[in-house]
């Protein structure tokens, strides 16, 4: 099976989670384009979604599937999202689709964050993908110093030459050559610099379940 098939598995199977009535939390991303896709099936059996981004949001509604403010609930069931990396323990590095910060809110929200990803996503230790980082742009210099002072390298994220800006108008940091054998800790302490918006370190918020696509089918992490 192919790295498409591999995330149309394990988005199908994301499926069985789902009870009647609910309101399901949905992240971005392409694994979550096909779990939006799979959800469509199964619509008039769930009340609505949460979304973590307008591209997730406007998915859901081509399919008359209702998305839900934020604001509007009070908790959610689940929330399924993908992930850049995840380690054995659940934490992951999320937001190179740039969504991370609605993508953190809307699992806060959840009391289970089921994880879709396909195998080359399962990592030892945290680190290999640059870790994107959501920053407030005056702040962007000084971040990438305290990064290199723990080894790391920052870059801005582009698109069309241009800083790109997230769905909350600010900027992406990447960072290279982090080893995050901490990640609570870590996530921690770089929430607590100013101007961070969000790190896309997510242990506090880590995966409850990981559905992990492998070539000898649906492997389940718990
Ligand atoms: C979101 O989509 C992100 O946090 C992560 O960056 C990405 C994973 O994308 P894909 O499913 O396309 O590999 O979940």
């Amino acid at each position: 099976m192919n790295q498409d098939q591999l995330k149309t598995l394990v988005a199908q199977a994301a499926l069985q989670y789902i009870e009647p009535g609910q309101i399901v939390g949905v992240g971005t991303g392409s694994t979550v384009n096909k779990f939006i896709d799979a959800l469509a099936t199964v619509k008039q059996r769930i009340r609505g979604a949460v979304s973590s981004s307008e591209a997730s949001s406007e998915r859901l509604r081509a399919h008359g599937i209702a998305v839900l403010d934020a604001n509007a609930v009070e908790s959610l069931a689940l929330y399924v999202d993908g992930a850049d990396e995840i380690d054995p323990h659940g934490c992951m590095i999320k937001g190179g689709g740039a969504a991370l910060t609605r993508e953190k809110i809307v699992a806060a929200l959840a009391e289970r964050f089921i994880c879709i990803a396909d195998e080359s996503k399962y990592v030892p230790v945290l680190g290999r993908f640059a870790l994107p980082v959501e920053v407030i742009p005056m702040a962007a210099q000084q971040i990438a110093r305290r990064f290199a002072a723990h080894g790391g390298v920052a870059t801005l994220r582009l698109q069309g030459g241009q800083p790109l800006r997230t769905d909350n108008g600010q900027h992406i940091l990447d960072v290279t050559g982090l080893c995050i054998d901490e990640p609570l800790a870590f996530e921690s302490e770089v929430n607590n610099w100013p101007g961070v918006v969000c790190v896309g370190v997510f242990a506090h918020q880590k995966a409850s379940v990981c559905l992990l696509g492998t070539a000898e089918g649906v492997r389940t992490l718990r």
